[in-house]
């Protein structure tokens, strides 16, 4: 465990690709970016077209909004221009509240981290003792973000897959705080919700997914990393609930199934670049839950709204989101200024995100319905799981009994179940070279010899390896 519980910023996508219009950097200490080589890969690409309109005359350019922003922010600097409107009556959460209440915000944007969905029961990253990263000795990593990265994943799935069983077999609620950003939505007011979070608790809330951009992928699907073929969540759930590392049924493919989430140096999605242009210039309220703001480029989109635009922090710590060093300011525009005496739209809330957001409902007057809401969803919800673990304990019985069937069925070979045995999705295997041995196929899957690892298909001496995971490997948080 070394530097990574730090101040480092941490960089999902590649910066070559789609999100190159970012400022993008890695830095060692914020506080601290003298040094050129701890900025790595600045992935900010505008740099000015000459456009010439006239042969003759100088060529003009036009700014980027990069450069755009410098000017302003040199400008004032030097005071050159007013300072900018301020929005709010007073600059505290009730000044937040009343620009709600009294409908003068109507595109609000909210940006999430794994602070909203703690509650929930799922552990972030960053919190000291319960986060992710501190609960990784086991698999002797590289360091802890090989756990997240694509390359590390390539090589060995099962350290990703042990930590991420939990997420993906718990039936999660989403907390007041998903609710609160649903009701925006409800309102008409909610203008994006931009989330780092891969949990699907925001579809789970019932926020239209239009307004919803998950930067950071979801893991409702996933697909083989060799051949791309696709499987949903729930399939890949039962390999994990059988202790297997999700491998690709086709019977000529051998590859790992991968979930659809932006692992570490993978581009984020075309729509998230596409949205941030498109959003956060109208942006007439911010509000920031539950990150540390420490992954770029989500990070530094709190400096994309406009000047005006008030911006709330709800969050358990402050974070390394004040800059103060010149240079910090100049490549990732500031941050928030709460302690400055200047400041005229940043407020922060040290509070976890449900209280804080429900202090902002009752201030707004909307507690009782946020209540309401929680409380309805969640007997709504309790009833689904309860349904779905009945029905599971109902299919359980009858896979055992086709699997006896299928032993005294001298055609299959006893150690092989059926593809019907998987209840929720029955990836059609296509056949790789004969009829003959598509037929075969369709009768099988992989299944887990005492051994450990093998599927041996009738007249296919192919062996695919099955990675059990180790129970030992199961339990990450004590
Ligand atoms: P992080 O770096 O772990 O930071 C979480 C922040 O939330 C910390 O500053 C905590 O102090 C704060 N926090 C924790 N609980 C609460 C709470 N109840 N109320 C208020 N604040 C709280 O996580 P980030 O989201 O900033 O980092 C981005 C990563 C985390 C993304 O790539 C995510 O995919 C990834 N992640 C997602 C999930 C999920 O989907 N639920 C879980 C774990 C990690």
């Amino acid at each position: 465990m070394t530097d990574f519980k730090s101040e480092k910023i941490y960089i999902f996508g590649d910066v070559s690709n789609q999100s190159r219009h970012f400022v993008t950097g890695v830095v060692t200490d914020p506080e601290n970016v003298s040094d050129h080589s701890d900025i790595e890969s600045s992935g900010s690409t505008e740099l000015p077209q000459a456009v010439s309109k006239n042969k003759d005359k100088k060529p003009e350019r036009e700014l980027t909004k990069s450069e755009l922003f410098l000017r302003e922010y040199m400008a004032r600097a030097l005071g050159l221009r007013p300072p900018p409107k301020q929005v709010l009556s007073t600059v505290n959460l009730e000044g937040v509240a009343k620009l709600i209440s009294e409908g003068k915000v109507k595109k609000v944007i909210t940006m999430a981290g794994a602070g909203i969905s703690t509650s929930a029961g799922i552990p972030d990253f960053r919190s000291k003792g319960t986060g992710v990263y501190y609960n990784l000795d086991q698999f002797n990593l590289p360091d802890p973000q090989a756990l997240f990265s694509i390359s590390y994943f390539k090589e060995n799935p099962v350290p990703y897959y042990t930590v991420r069983k939990e997420l993906l077999l718990g039936n999660y609620k989403p907390t007041p705080c998903h609710y609160f950003i649903r009701m925006l939505a409800e309102k008409g007011v909610l203008l994006r919700h931009f989330t780092q979070n891969i949990d699907g608790l925001e579809r789970v809330a019932g926020i239209d997914p239009d307004l919803l951009m998950e930067a950071h992928g979801s893991n409702q699907v996933g697909h083989c990393m060799e051949c791309s073929k696709k499987y949903t969540n729930l399939w890949i759930r039962d390999c994990l609930k059988r202790d297997e590392i999700p491998k690709c049924t086709l019977e000529c493919c051998t590859g790992t199934i991968r979930p659809d989430t932006v692992f570490f140096g993978e581009p984020l999605p075309k729509r998230f670049s596409e949205l941030v242009d498109q959003d956060f210039e109208q942006c007439d309220l911010l509000i920031v839950l539950g990150t540390s703001l420490k992954v770029q480029p989500f990070a530094s989109l709190i400096i994309k709204v406009p000047e005006e635009t008030p911006r709330l922090y709800i969050n358990l710590e402050k974070n390394a989101s004040e800059a103060k060093h010149p240079l910090t300011i100049l490549v990732f525009g500031g941050g928030f200024k709460f302690d400055d005496e200047d400041n005229y739209r940043d407020v922060f809330l040290e509070s976890a995100c449900d209280d804080g957001c429900t202090r902002l409902a009752e201030l707004i007057g909307w507690k009782d319905e946020l209540t309401n809401l929680v409380a309805s969803e969640h007997a709504r919800l309790d009833k689904e799981f309860l349904e779905e673990a009945q029905k599971e304990a109902t299919e359980l019985p009858t896979q055992m009994s086709h699997q006896l069937s299928i032993k005294a069925d001298t055609k299959v070979p006893p150690n092989q179940i059926p593809m019907k045995t998987n209840p929720r999705e029955s990836p059609k295997q296509k056949p790789c070279h004969t009829e003959k041995k598509a037929e075969i196929s369709k009768a099988t899957i992989t299944s887990v010899s005492a051994s450990g690892s093998s599927n041996q298909k009738p007249g296919n001496d192919k062996k695919k390896q099955q990675t059990k995971l180790s129970t030992k490997h199961m339990k990450t948080k004590k």
